[in-house]
């Protein structure tokens, strides 16, 4: 393996590229390593070759569904582009990369402009406060448009998008950029290099240049009372001095810089990945904020002389090559044998056969300074989201802020041998990803795996497929009914046995009234006179309980009731623990019959949030599923609507919400409690339940 060259932490710039889905991500990556020499082969997207294209699941889709990370070096910098996928579905991995970035690429089509997942990548970026630059992407496409395209994100997004190039022709004529901090032309070469020839500004551009520049310059001169002196004074303003008002005003957030390019022919990646370095942010520039194993709050500088901290952002496991753990040192050097701490989990690791990732490929190193990316296989017991610090000074990491799997489906093995395998491979899937979960549940007798969205469960399965060759059917989510009388009623339960020697005698009297939803069960004894020995009665309770788990309707726990034991007798020999369980829950039978017992279903709140063009839709297909719209509630050209529903209308609704919206609306699920089961329905789940049995 070639050994790498080595950075410091001031030349290393750890960019996220984010945006919709399609929107030119992993071809600009791939355009930009070329550029600068870091990959000898132009990959393709649609060929399944691009450079962070790493698992067969995205060369099958054509599609990125995880992060990769690929190196560009420009000039004494190196900047490490991580790759996101676009879909709402892998948002996870855009948490994760967004985590560890210093700065967002927002990739905008410029034949799309503006599309959801520009703004779900934005607001991942915000929830960060990450400093970012947009790229405007396809310029060479059919109908691509610069002006639309920055004309919707100043208006949709970001309102201190600032252009600091322009486009020279549009789609077929598409032939370089204007820099607006140098006033030059760049002409592309038709040779896939990316180079450029340098050039007057073209006459028809005159104007617009003129103009842009000014207002660029503007921007930039409020950023520094001095330099706004100088530029009213008409003083000439160098471009170092330019980039430096631009970086600053980057890393506060008051201007997005706005790049644009054909990066499918490598026009305009050079001068991106120039411009790039001298604004985003170096990986020293923030502190790190990290937790003691006392539980303090501590913070770390982000220099190599400080004590080692990493975060291990993405694990996958792949076959032939084992577990690998991309991670970032937020904090001192790590060297290969350096031995880390997971304080989390109790284990140290050791770091052998160090590298940095270059999409596919691994380039080993013998060291890494702060706030470089590297990948390292076969960690112990290190998982993504995991802290490893030096073990003199153990620090947990802020992790990445995942968004919770809130899609849920049944799953069981195809065959017998995949059942067996099924627990192991689900909770590897886990590790690896956060946004996936699997749990058996006892109640309804399924495993119920959890994702963020369909795609995202049926990529994981075949992907576990794949790796641990389990394979998995699917099927609906069972619902966790209840059952609760609604009227008193009283009764008794005997239980006499006569068997050889000594024999079984319990006998109780038992009345059940009805609590209030969520009241639970309470037990009250009224036995007076000894007529049941005290030291039995709370046997009847426990027999009592019992059955009530068993339900009467359907199979479902009974809840929400009283049960009052009032009478009974016993015999002096034959009476015992066992037998007055038997006759509470010979009790609970005959009476909780009689008491008019009903099913309930869980009742979820759901709110469900949708740009404002969508509410009618959104009511609409709520009414279909007898939901109760507790209100709705404007907030900045979305709306807010709160309904209260019977979860068993809910299944899929992720993915009707998103195809009724276009992958605009969102929802968040709550569970409030039960209610009864409207009738119609309540003879289904009895007769499926009786046919079951
Ligand atoms: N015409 C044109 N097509 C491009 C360009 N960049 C990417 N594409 C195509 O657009 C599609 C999506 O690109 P991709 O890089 O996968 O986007 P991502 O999903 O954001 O990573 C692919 O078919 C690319 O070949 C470009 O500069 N010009
Ligand atoms: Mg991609």
């Amino acid at each position: 393996m070639a050994q790498a060259r080595s950075f410091g932490t001031k030349q290393i710039r750890n960019v996220a590229v984010v945006g919709h889905g399609g929107s030119g991500k992993t071809t600009l990556i791939d355009a930009a390593c070329f550029a600068s020499g870091t990959t000898v082969r132009k990959g393709d997207v649609n060929a399944g070759t691009a450079l962070t294209m790493t698992t067969p699941e995205e060369t099958g889709h054509g599609m990125s569904m995880q992060l990769a990370v690929a190196h560009a070096v420009q000039g004494d910098s190196k900047i490490n582009f991580i790759d996101t996928p676009g879909y709402m579905d892998f948002a996870g991995d855009t948490a994760a990369a967004v985590r560890v970035a210093d700065c967002g690429v927002v990739t905008v089509g410029a034949a799309t402009g503006v599309e959801v997942g520009t703004e779900l990548a934005w607001s991942v970026c915000d929830r960060r406060s990450l400093p970012r630059v947009v790229f405007v992407s396809m310029m060479d496409k059919m109908h691509a448009s610069f002006d639309r395209a920055l004309g919707e994100l100043r208006e949709s997004l970001a309102p201190g998008a600032i252009p600091v190039q322009l486009p020279i022709g549009e789609a077929a004529g598409f032939r370089g950029v204007v820099d607006l901090l140098t006033g030059k032309a760049h002409l592309h070469q038709p040779d896939g290099s990316g180079k450029y020839l340098e050039a007057e500004v073209p006459d028809d551009l005159v104007d617009d240049v003129e103009e842009w520049a000014t207002e660029l310059m503007e921007t930039l001169a409020t950023t520094d009372e001095e330099l706004l002196d100088r530029y009213l004074e008409g003083d000439e303003i160098t471009v170092a001095e330019k980039l430096a008002a631009l970086a600053l005003a980057v890393a506060e957030g008051d201007a997005v810089p706005v790049f644009c390019g054909a990066a499918g022919q490598s026009y305009g990646v050079l001068e991106f990945m120039e411009r790039l370095v001298a604004i985003a942010p170096h990986a020293g520039a923030s502190e790190v904020e990290a937790t003691s194993e006392e539980g303090e709050a501590v913070r770390l500088r982000a220099t190599d002389d400080e004590s080692a901290s990493v975060l291990v952002f993405k694990t996958s496991a792949e076959p032939h090559v084992g577990e690998l753990s991309l991670f970032r040192v937020c904090s001192g050097m790590v060297a290969n044998g350096t031995e880390l701490r997971n304080a989390a989990r109790r284990v140290s690791e050791r770091i052998n056969h160090l590298a940095i990732p270059q999409g596919r490929d691994r380039v080993e190193v013998e060291a890494l300074h702060a706030g470089d990316i590297g990948v390292v296989a076969k960690l112990k017991s290190t998982q993504t989201n995991d802290t490893l610090s030096a073990p003199a000074n153990p620090v947990t990491l802020v992790g990445a802020d995942f968004p919770e799997p809130d899609i849920s489906i049944a799953v069981k093995g195809a065959a017998r041998a995949d059942d067996d395998k099924l627990g192991e491979a689900l909770s590897k899937l886990h590790d690896e990803d956060p946004t996936f979960a699997a749990e058996f549940n006892p109640e309804l007798r399924q495993t119920i795996a959890r994702g963020l969205g369909e795609l995202h469960l049926d990529v994981s399965f075949a992907r576990m497929k794949r790796k641990y060759g389990v394979s998995v059917e699917t099927e609906a989510p069972r619902i966790a009914y209840r059952e609760t009388i609604t009227a008193e009623a009283e009764g008794r339960g005997r239980f006499k046995k006569q068997t050889g020697g000594r024999g079984q005698f319990g006998d109780c009297w038992v009345r059940l009234r009805p609590r209030g939803r969520g009241e639970g069960y309470e037990f009250v004894s009224s036995i007076k006179g000894g007529v049941i020995p005290t030291k039995y009665v709370p046997s009847v309770d426990r027999g009592i309980q019992e059955a009530a788990a068993q339900g009467v309707v359907a199979g479902y726990p009974l809840v929400d009731f009283e049960a009052e034991c009032y009478d009974g007798s016993y015999h002096s020999v034959d009476s015992s623990d066992i037998a007055f369980k038997v006759a509470g829950s010979y009790a609970f039978r005959t009476v909780a019959e009689e008491a008019k017992p009903v099913l309930l279903e869980p009742i979820v709140e759901i709110t469900v949030t949708v740009p404002d063009e969508y509410v009618g839709d959104v009511m609409g297909d709520l009414n279909g599923r007898s939901a109760r719209v507790l209100g709705m509630e404007p907030a900045s050209g979305r709306t807010v609507v709160k309904a209260q529903v019977a979860e068993a209308e809910l299944h899929r609704y992720a993915s009707v919400l998103r195809s009724i919206t276009q992958g605009r609306g969102t929802h968040r699920r709550k569970l409030l409690g039960y209610d009864a089961v409207p009738p119609m329905r309540a003879e289904k789940i009895k007769a499926e339940a009786a046919a079951e049995e």
